[in-house]
């Protein structure tokens, strides 16, 4: 397939090459040609699905001719490029974003108006690439979205699992998960590599032997082999030439399966064993910030770095440049630490492979990877017990022995004779059985180590990786806050503001500069501006209001405060504590005289998240909250004051109509223990206001957007240890108000009892580890003022569009700068 065309036929192919459609009479072409043909229908048989199917081909043509001109001038170029290693890229819907970036959503819009349909109707039917878990896997779409749109040589490497994350459907108040099979109808937005075939080997033994140059060497031999075939996404840039690559693997099985078996007359098994080979690939694991040690999560990692690395190295190969070239040339960032076995493959790759010598090989690993730490929360950090490891990966754990050993030497070296340094420090865990600390494997082979916002970042440095400050220094640890794209969450999810903004910035440049917004602060006192903005807030509320009676069939009012929790069900992120809140104004609505009753803020208190399949706390608090959902919502001394929603299934095209739409958004993790949070940054783009704790990026939020433009409580991180120890070993008695509400779930107000049993231990049973009850006082106030401001119309949305006039650093184009700059060391491409 290197196969390139003699130069006297070149002028041919450049006269018939493919060019874009430019009008959209073009479109209109491309549009039937591909119902007619590509899909073999015609305009008697013509639904939405084969609509959306054939606008997106079109569409996904042109950007096919875009990213071919790309890879061309980048292998023109040779520039330095960046390779991000992810095991979740969470993209959600690609249609409306391609338009939007390729510049064809006028185009597209009225050209298939022409053909007798409509463009929302298509995007509908569209689903979601839900390729990841939350924050994690959102950032990384974010982050291919920015790399493009700032005209970054980059690629991302993932895996193209058969099935994201799990369906939920809510039934009798409980979760059920039904499989995500996203695949079924084809997936117009990637394009199958058949020819890119990468084997992988697994299991098998090394063997120490002396080569030619009388030196022993390690080989690994006499595995499995299963093969990587590579699906290539195009990453359109925003207002840009660029489209880059996201390069997913699947797994298929080799050809040359078992013909041993298959000639002893064992047809079967000879089958039944390479279909094995598919399952790596076909299920993304659903768990958010949490680590379960399964071997076919192993295999999933490895699979999907050694063909990343095997493609990322034949790549710097062609180009004939020495080793030493390889971190000029080749930036790897891990995300989290799923690819952090990657550190080992390249040495791998280096030494038994190339023939560099370990120290030469150590130092061009060492400059090309850095690595990101997501989360300080322990059951998230991976640690893969010993003999797991070596029955899967032999040679890969002989090489981790190498690096450790190394490693340990110098700190032996620097603080001679602290054992229990050196055991702190190990890669290798001394446990039963010892456990491989893929953390500390990550930052001994990588040049920079970042948290995702300021307090995450000065968290690592004085908790999980304390000792490594103070044998690397600081140097090596910094910060890089969080960001999302403004295209995505603010352009295509709220188009009216992003109309409204425009016309006050002049264009729509704040897509591409996001401090640009600070344009639209003097407006913050406009009459007439606060009038539209207020408007474009209603109307997204109906929006929503709509989807509710859709989904719940609930009636909620728009007059009425819209509060939103929406995120992974978590015990850090305190849902439970909203719903003791939420339970707690039923109680006082419910104790109150009509006369009283007049002046409670009418509120609807609406929830939405997935919980991981197995993690029974959470799928606790999802019961409870459509319990009392159930209670509130049919009780008529309540009406409009109160009602409360869980939004089933929430996912990237429902946040898509979620985060325009609130009033108040909750997050409110535990101080410490949300590393940054992203959907934070999205509700407040969308002009709506925070009620949170002093965590993760709500800190640089509230420095960017004022303190009078948030609601923030609780304690702070820096007493959080305290107060625990304080529960543990003292009788400290419970928040009163809290207690009423336990009282109540305990009186059966929200059905047995019994269901909640163990949630209720856990604020009460001396521990309350996530410190509910002693933020409870201060959240209870601090909704308080919530209803009170809220009445103030005009003030509020002042406040609103205060803030959002200074969320510009919230980009995740201001964070792949900082990337580039600081980490990376790549240039933008040049035009
Ligand atoms: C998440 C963090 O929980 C969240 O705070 C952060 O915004 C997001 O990453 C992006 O940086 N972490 C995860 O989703 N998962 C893990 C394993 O950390």
């Amino acid at each position: 397939f290197e196969a390139s065309i003699p130069a006297a036929s070149r002028d041919l192919w450049q006269q018939f090459g493919v060019t874009e459609f430019q009008d959209k009479e073009a479109f209109q072409k491309e549009f039937i040609r591909h119902v007619e043909t590509t899909l073999a229908r015609s305009m008697y048989n013509c639904d939405d699905l084969a609509a959306y199917l054939a606008a997106s081909q079109a569409i996904r043509d042109r950007l096919i001719v875009a990213w071919n001109k790309t890879q061309q001038k980048h292998t023109t170029k040779d520039q330095k490029r960046v390779y991000y290693l992810s095991l979740e890229f969470l993209m959600g819907r690609a249609m409306d974003n391609a338009m939007l970036n390729a510049g064809v959503k006028d185009i597209t819009k009225t050209g298939v108006d022409d053909l007798g349909f409509k463009i929302e109707d298509l995007l509908e039917q569209e689903p979601d690439a839900a390729l990841g878990n939350g924050g994690l896997g959102r950032l990384a779409a974010c982050f291919v979205d920015s790399i493009a749109s700032t005209n970054y040589p980059g690629w991302g490497y993932g895996l193209r699992y058969q099935y994201g994350i799990f369906k939920q459907r809510i039934v009798d108040g409980y979760q059920v998960e039904s499989p995500d099979y996203w695949l079924a109808f084809s997936n117009p937005w990637e394009i199958p590599r058949y020819e890119i075939a990468i084997d992988v080997m697994f299991y098998g033994y090394t063997r120490k032997y002396t080569n030619d140059q009388g030196k022993t060497v390690s080989i690994w031999e006499g595995g499995e082999q299963v093969q990587a075939i590579a699906y290539d996404v195009p990453v359109p840039g925003y207002d840009t030439e660029t489209t880059n690559n996201l390069r997913l693997w699947a797994s298929k099985p080799t050809r040359e399966f078992d013909f041993e078996k298959f000639n002893s007359g064992d047809y079967e098994s000879s089958v039944r064993e390479s279909q094995k080979a598919e399952t790596i690939s076909a299920v993304l694991y659903p768990n958010d910030n949490f680590y379960s040690g399964k071997e076919l999560r192993l295999k999933q990692q490895y699979f999907w770095v050694a063909a990343s690395l095997n493609d990322i190295v034949r790549r710097f190969k062609k180009t004939h440049r020495p080793w030493s070239d390889f971190s000029d040339q080749i930036a790897i960032q891990l995300n989290d630490t799923h690819p952090t076995i990657a550190i080992v493959e390249l040495q791998r790759i280096l030494v038994d492979m190339e023939g560099l010598e370990w120290d030469a090989a150590w130092e061009i690993v060492t400059s090309t990877f850095g690595y990101t730490n997501h989360t300080v929360l322990p059951e998230a950090l991976e640690k893969w017990p010993v003999p797991l490891f070596g029955n899967l990966l032999p040679r890969h754990l002989e090489i981790i022995y190498n690096i450790n050993l190394f490693f340990l030497q110098k700190v032996e070296k620097m603080f001679p004779k602290d054992r229990d340094m050196l055991a702190r420090v190990s890669i290798i865990e001394e446990s039963s059985p010892q456990q491989v600390r893929m953390a500390y494997l990550a930052i001994i082979g990588s040049h920079k180590v970042n948290g995702v916002a300021e307090l995450h970042s000065d968290l690592i440095k004085t908790t999980i990786f304390k000792d490594f400050v103070a044998i690397y220094g600081t140097d090596k640890f910094m910060n890089v806050t969080n960001g999302i794209t403004p295209r995505r969450w603010l352009h295509q999810a709220n188009p009216k503001l992003s109309e409204l903004i425009a016309s006050k910035v002049g264009s729509y440049s704040f897509l591409k500069d996001l401090t640009l917004l600070k344009k639209v602060e003097p407006f913050a006192k406009d009459p007439e501006f606060i009038e539209k903005w207020a408007d474009i807030k209603k109307f997204n509320k109906a929006r929503l209001a709509a989807l509710i009676k859709k989904n719940n069939g609930i009636d909620v009012s728009v007059d009425a405060l819209f509060d939103v929790q929406v995120k992974r069900i978590h015990e850090y992120k305190r849902q439970q504590m909203n719903i003791f809140s939420v339970i707690h104004r039923y109680l006082t609505i419910k104790a109150m005289s009509a006369e009283e009753k007049k002046d409670v803020t009418p509120r609807v208190c609406i929830f939405g998240g997935k919980s991981a399949p197995g993690y029974y706390m959470a799928k606790t608090i999802i019961k409870l909250i459509n319990s009392v959902s159930e209670v509130v919502n049919k009780d008529a001394d309540i009406g409009d004051l109160l009602k409360v929603v869980f939004i089933a299934d929430y996912n990237v095209s429902k946040a898509e109509i979620i985060c325009p739409a609130s009033d108040i958004s909750q997050h409110i993790s535990t101080a410490g223990t949300e590393a940054s949070g992203t959907s934070n940054m999205k509700f407040v783009l969308n002009g709506g206001l925070i009620l949170g704790t002093v965590d993760g990026a709500n800190i640089e939020i509230t420095r960017e957007i004022g303190e009078e433009n948030i609601f923030l409580f609780g304690h702070l991180a820096e007493s959080v240890d305290d107060l625990r120890h304080q529960r543990r070993f003292n009788d400290v008695p419970i928040n009163p108000d809290l207690q009423k509400v336990i009282d109540a779930i305990e009186g059966g107000m929200f059905g047995d009892k019994d269901i909640y049993g163990s949630l209720i231990y856990s604020v009460t049973g001396n521990r309350d580890y996530y410190l509910v009850s002693d933020d409870f006082q201060s959240y209870l106030d601090a909704q308080k003022l919530v209803d009170k401001d809220f009445k103030d119309k005009t003030t509020w949305v002042s406040r609103c569009i205060t803030a959002v006039a200074n969320m510009g650093f919230f980009s995740s184009d201001r964070a792949i700068n900082e990337y580039a700059e600081s980490i990376w060391n790549i240039e933008p491409v040049a035009k």
